[in-house]
């Protein structure tokens, strides 16, 4: 299941000066820089159609081969529409030829002879209003492992050709998604009624800004640290991802200004697998920090150590000569991920279905218990020195204590599992001037989503019973 893009008929005799049809309802001025945003940042095949109608005489002794090689002996005349041209299974019909073959009017406009030379995979040229009628779009878009899609559509007319393929998806079995704001039609009733029908009958209407909403691009200006922004180093994060708030943590600790660029994973679009991000990190993985000079690194271990030794104000890391200290916070500094890879199993009580599954009710009770005992280990550490690797503040501090807010924001009661240590140290951070500027959005309480709550209330006991 992949997102594809159909761009329909963006060609002369719809859009030029000169062209037989005038298109004049746009729902934007901005229409065709949407189609150039879209195809920049669209994560999936994208499919440029147009269209060339041909003469009445060649319709009749070429009825339309519809995908399962079924040809139809039905003619316009025949249809509810009768001789309508917006009968949706129809051709171009009426006294005055568009898109003859050949002509300039059947050609691309120059920016979609561009888009589509740069961004499409596939061309379809289509001789009726359907982009799936007598084509190889749905085989193709098949043999690319596209599925159901979802099936975005752009491009003109709503009304006709991008209402008629999406119908033709719809009942093929695709989900139907129509970017408002990046489709076009000769009146603005016909827009408005073509994209009222799309949301009764086939699917989902959305913006582009839905589909694509840009990074947030968020400066850490009026903050303590905005002073020294440059606009160069850049974090890339996801909101209350682990990895991402312990490089936050350690960036504010070290008062090292710097750009945020969230990414959304929730959206329609997971950002972190657009094209633009996967240049950036290909794994498509928060956090990454794109350092003054240039310097990519990716990896929150890897971000924590490296602003250890490139920013050694504020030092988190014992000085080497110092073999005693500085090999226990190393050794602390990677036990943190054992809390992390403890606590996994836990989040797939955000999955509807726990319930129903026995394996999946095992794997979160043990989840649990692996955490119970895991937090036990840090218990120990604290009731030994102020900070989890010794009496002073280290980077195995940075890296564990995002661990430890992410389960009480999930409803870990520390109280209740007898943490005090850990209760007073998590006390201690959110205090902090760094915690602060690093709490992720949201997490000044414990979510709604209260994965713990329901491992307290006893759910799963009595269904493993
Ligand atoms: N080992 C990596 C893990 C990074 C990671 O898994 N990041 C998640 C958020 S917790 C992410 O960016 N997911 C986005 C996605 O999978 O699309 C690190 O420590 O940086």
């Amino acid at each position: 299941m992949a997102p594809a893009l159909l761009v329909i008929d963006l060609q002369n005799d719809f859009l030029s000066p000169e062209g037989q049809v005038r298109v004049k309802a746009f729902p934007t001025a901005n229409f065709l820089a949407n189609i150039d945003q879209l195809c920049q940042r669209f994560p999936g095949k994208i499919i440029f159609v147009r269209s060339e109608y041909h003469s009445s005489e060649h319709y009749h002794s070429n009825p339309p081969l519809r995908d399962d090689g079924f040809r139809s002996s039905i003619r316009l005349s025949d249809s509810p529409g009768g001789k309508s041209t917006n009968f949706l299974h129809g051709t171009h019909q009426a006294k005055r030829r568009i898109c003859v073959p050949g002509s300039s009017g059947a050609a691309f406009i120059p920016e979609a002879a561009d888009w589509a030379s740069r961004f499409a995979q596939k061309v379809v040229t289509k001789t009726w209003y359907s982009a799936f009628t007598s084509t190889d779009l749905h085989q193709w878009l098949q043999d690319q492992d596209v599925g159901d899609g979802p099936l975005y559509f752009a491009g003109l007319t709503a009304n006709n050709c991008v209402l008629a393929t999406a119908a033709d998806a719809f009942f093929l079995g695709y989900r139907i998604r129509v970017l408002e704001d990046c489709v076009g039609a000769t009146s603005e009733k016909l827009l408005i009624d073509a994209l009222k029908k799309v949301e009764r009958y086939y699917g989902h209407v959305l913006s582009l800004k839905q589909l694509v909403a840009p990074p947030s691009d968020i400066c850490n200006d009026g903050s303590t640290f905005s002073a020294k922004y440059d606009g160069k180093r850049t974090l890339y994060f996801v909101n209350g991802s682990i990895p991402s708030w312990r490089v936050m943590l350690l960036l504010a600790y070290k008062k090292i200004p710097y750009h945020r660029k969230r990414l959304r994973v929730m959206t329609p679009v997971r950002e972190t697998r657009v094209q633009e991000y996967l240049e950036v990190n290909p794994r498509g993985k928060t956090p990454v920090l794109i350092d003054e000079d240039g310097t990519v690194i990716a990896e929150s271990m890897a971000i924590l150590e490296y602003l250890e030794t490139y920013y050694p104000e504020r030092r988190t890391l014992p000085d080497p000569k110092d073999k005693a200290a500085h090999t226990k916070v190393l050794e602390r500094f990677h036990e943190s991920e054992n809390l992390h890879n403890a606590f996994e199993d836990v989040e797939l009580l955000f999955a509807d279905d726990w319930k129903t599954k026995q394996d999946q009710r095992k794997r979160i009770l043990d989840a649990y218990r692996n955490t119970q005992k895991e937090l036990g280990f840090w218990e120990t550490y604290l009731s030994e020195s102020e900070h989890v690797a010794g009496s002073s503040l280290s980077i195995a501090d940075f890296a564990m204590y995002p661990n430890l807010a992410y389960l009480i924001h999930r409803g870990l009661d520390l109280r209740r599992e007898g943490l005090d240590r850990l209760k007073e140290y998590h006390e201690r951070w959110i205090k902090t001037a760094w915690g602060r500027d690093a709490l992720p959005e949201g997490y000044e309480k414990v979510a709604k989503t209260n994965l713990i709550k329901k491992i307290y209330d006893g759910h799963l006991e009595m269904e493993e019973a």
